[in-house]
């Protein structure tokens, strides 16, 4: 199987994040991650590991706002033009509900209006890898454009809480979809998001589109992470109304009946018919996750791979989040040979 990966993820590495209540955690989403993830692949048999091309900002700038870049771009360097400490990332306090309002006014001070939450430290090389991560997702929807039947793209940062212009839940640039529009020049796209928390972001990008078919499963947001989307009742709307489709999952949820819901999304996405699949895959549905609650084993999660390739379409497979480090390698490896049919 065709892997890319790029050693540019090594420049985000924000010190500590906040949760609510809580000063100074170690950060979840760190490069260890992809550590973990590349001595698993190492040990098998078909990992074919490349560096991506670079496709330069345009495929970005077809998903994102350029002010949006633009501020990843800049936030860090201009809050350290103000701010004396060293070591450090950047972390607003301040974020926009009224979006209309703010853009008519003058952002001229890096702050949280492109930003959900405060759990995206920008650190001096997040942008450098907020972009590598793109470009590895760009260089896999290459591959599988060009006839790989399955390939894996090594994301980090991961995307799919990443909106038009805003970052939140890890996630900077939103790396599906940044792949799906791209791809979507030369066919229907369908997403699958198997990533334990709603990926909000990619919703709201295709929300009002026929074209990019997007379908999740996840916990449900009325008690976790992303809280204001990901809800049964959000299905679409104008062109794209009935081409969403969110599965809101309770705790504890076991590989049974994780699979049984899975089959279900996986014919609606058959009926669809689309020309190639984007797959944000989360990890964080492993028992034991740090982040999750839900009972997924390592055997389930080779289940959802084979399922995955029973569909028999073109399929992207991109990482989005997964916090149990040691044995995330494992769970990925497990889910990619299931879509090779080992
Ligand atoms: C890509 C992805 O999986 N993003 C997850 C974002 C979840 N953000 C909220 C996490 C709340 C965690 N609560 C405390 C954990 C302390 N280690
Ligand atoms: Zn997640």
């Amino acid at each position: 199987m065709k892997i890319y990966t790029s050693k540019a993820h090594e420049c985000h590495n924000p010190p500590f994040e906040i949760f609510t209540s809580q000063e100074h955690v170690a950060y979840d989403e760190a490069p260890r991650r992809v550590e973990s993830i590349l001595a698993a692949l190492g040990k098998t048999g078909w990992a074919e590991i490349s560096e991506p091309r670079d496709f330069g900002l345009e495929p970005i700038l077809a998903v994102h706002s350029a002010a949006h870049l633009n501020y990843l771009r800049t936030a860090y360097e201009d809050w350290r033009s103000v701010s004396p400490v060293e070591g450090m990332a950047f972390i607003p306090y301040k974020h926009s509900v009224d979006r209309e309002t703010a853009l008519k006014g003058d952002i001229t001070e890096p702050d949280g209006f492109f930003m959900t939450d405060m759990t995206v430290p920008i650190a001096p090389g997040t942008f450098t890898a907020a972009c590598a991560s793109a470009q590895v997702a760009l260089s896999a929807a290459q591959a599988i454009q060009n006839g790989e039947p399955s390939v894996y793209a090594l994301c980090r940062p991961p995307g799919h809480h990443a909106g038009r212009e805003v970052c939140g839940g890890y996630c900077f640039l939103n790396n599906a979809a940044i792949a799906a529009q791209w791809l979507s020049q030369y066919g229907k796209i369908a997403i699958l998001d198997i990533d334990y928390h709603a990926g909000n972001g990619t919703q709201a990008i295709f929300y009002e589109r026929a074209d990019v078919y997007v379908t999740s499963l996840h916990a449900d947001p009325a008690r976790k992470y992303p809280r204001f989307a990901g809800y049964a009742h959000e299905t679409g709307a104008g062109p794209g109304a009935g081409y969403h489709k969110n599965y809101p999952l309770p705790a504890g949820m076991d590989d049974a009946a994780y699979l049984c819901i899975l089959e279900e999304a996986l014919d609606l996405v058959a009926k669809y018919d689309p020309a190639y699949l984007v797959v944000s895959t989360g990890m964080d549905i492993y028992a034991g996750d740090p982040l999750g609650d839900f009972a997924i084993t390592r055997q389930g999660i080779h289940r959802i791979g084979q399922a995955i390739a029973r569909l028999r379409l073109p399929t992207m497979l991109i990482q989005e989040g997964g916090y149990q480090v040691d044995e995330l390698g494992n769970n990925v490896v497990a889910l990619l040979s299931g879509c090779l049919g080992n």
